[in-house]
C-alpha cells in the first residue's frame, strides 16, 4: 500500500541538545542519501521546505547547566512548530529530519496545536534507545535531547512544555515508548510516575516486534484522529546505525526497525514523521543516513511486492 501523501521535508539541524556535535548535518546527510528521489519513486508529491534556522549561542549568555542552550533550543522549536503547523494546514505530510531529538518538542507542538485547533486528538509512538523522560531536575547531563518526551507530556522547562499552548501537548494514555534499552535512575521514576506505556528491548525480544507494534498502534489510535512517530535512530542497533551521538549496544536489528514503520504505514493513520540523531561525522560512508531513507520509505508504505 502506497499512501496518498503530499510530503513536505523540513530540516531541523539542531545539535545544541546533545553532548556531541554533528547532528546538525543530519538533514544534509539524509538529503545526500537520496531522500527526494526515493520518495518520488513511490509516486508521491514531494517538496523540500529547507532547514529551520538555528541561532548561534551568544557567548555572553548565562549558562543553564540543568538545561543547556534551552533558549536557543526553544527558539528553534518555535520556528519548527510553526512550519509543521502550516504544513498540516496546507493538507501536506510533515517529514522532519533532525537534528538532535530536542527538535521533537517543535515538531510535536506543531502537530498538537494544529489538531487542538480542529478539536482533534493525536497519539504518539516514540522509538528510542533512551526514554527522553528527563527534566532539568532529573537530568544527569543537562542535555535537552534527554528531555523532549517529558516536555511533550507536560514536565520540564516551560519554554518547551507550553509550545503548543497549555501543557501537556499530548494525552499520555495515547503515547507509547518502543525500543528502550538505557534509562537514567531518576528517569525510571519519571516513567513510572507519568505512567507511559513502554516496550523495552526485553519486551521486543520476548514478544516479537510484530506483537509489540500491534499493541502500540492500539494505544496510539485509541480515541485519536491519527498519530505522530518520533524515531531516534539510536534505537536501532549500532551495527546498522553507527552514525549517531549516543551509541548504546543492543538495539533493534534491520528487520525489526523496518517492521516498526511498516506497521505504522499499514495502519493508514500516520499524520507526521520525524527521524532524529543522524550524525554523519560519526558515521561510516553515510550508511546511517541511507538506513534513514529506507526507514522513511517503509513509513510511507513501500512494499517489496
Ligand atoms: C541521557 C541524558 C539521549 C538521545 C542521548 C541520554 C539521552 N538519558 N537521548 N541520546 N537521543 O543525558 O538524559
Ligand atoms: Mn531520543
Ligand atoms: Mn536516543
Ligand atoms: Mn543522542
Amino acid at each position: 500500500m502506497i499512501l496518498d501523501r503530499k510530503v513536505s521535508l523540513i530540516g531541523a539541524p539542531l545539535d545544541l541538545g546533545g553532548a556531541v556535535q554533528g547532528a546538525s548535518l543530519g538533514p544534509t546527510a539524509v538529503r545526500m542519501a537520496g531522500l527526494e528521489r526515493r520518495i518520488r519513486a513511490l509516486d508521491l508529491d514531494f517538496e523540500d521546505l529547507g532547514d529551520v534556522p538555528v541561532a548561534v549561542p551568544a557567548s555572553g549568555d548565562p549558562p543553564e547547566p540543568s538545561a543547556r542552550f534551552i533558549r536557543e533550543i526553544a527558539l528553534h522549536c518555535e520556528a519548527l512548530r510553526d512550519r509543521v503547523d502550516e504544513t498540516l494546514t496546507r493538507g501536506r505530510f510533515p517529514l522532519v529530519i533532525g537534528g538532535d531529538h530536542a527538535v521533537a518538542c517543535g515538531t510535536i507542538s506543531g502537530v498538537a496545536r494544529n489538531f487542538r485547533r480542529r478539536g482533534q486528538k493525536v497519539g504518539l509512538i516514540w522509538f528510542d534507545a533512551h526514554g527522553d523522560m528527563n527534566t532539568p531536575e532529573t537530568s544527569p547531563s543537562g542535555n535537552v535531547h534527554g528531555m523532549p518526551l517529558a516536555a511533550c507530556l507536560g514536565f520540564g522547562h516551560r519554554s518547551l512544555t507550553e509550545l503548543a499552548g497549555a501543557a501537556p501537548m499530548l494525552d499520555v494514555s495515547n503515547c507509547v515508548l518502543i525500543g528502550v534499552h538505557e534509562l537514567d535512575a531518576r528517569e525510571k521514576e519519571m516513567i513510572r510516575k507519568v505512567g507511559i506505556r513502554i516496550y523495552t528491548m526485553r519486551e521486543i525480544d520476548m514478544m516479537g516486534m510484530q506483537r509489540v507494534m500491534e499493541e502500540a498502534l492500539e494505544i496510539a489510535n485509541d480515541g485519536t484522529d491519527g498519530f505522530h512517530v518520533s524515531f531516534d535512530v539510536d534505537g536501532c542497533d549500532v551495527s546498522i546505525a553507527p552514525g549517531t551521538g549516543t551509541r548504546v549496544p543492543g538495539g533493534t536489528n534491520f528487520r525489526e526497525s523496518h517492521l516498526v514503520l511498516e506497521n505504522v504505514a499499514d495502519s493508514g493513520r500516520l499524520v507526521s514523521l520525524e527521524l532524529t540523531e543522524v550524525n554523519p561525522i560519526l558515521d561510516h560512508a553515510n550508511r546511517t543516513a541511507e538506513l534513514a531513507v529506507g526507514l522513511v520509505e517503509s513509513a510511507l508504505g513501500k512494499l517489496v511486492l
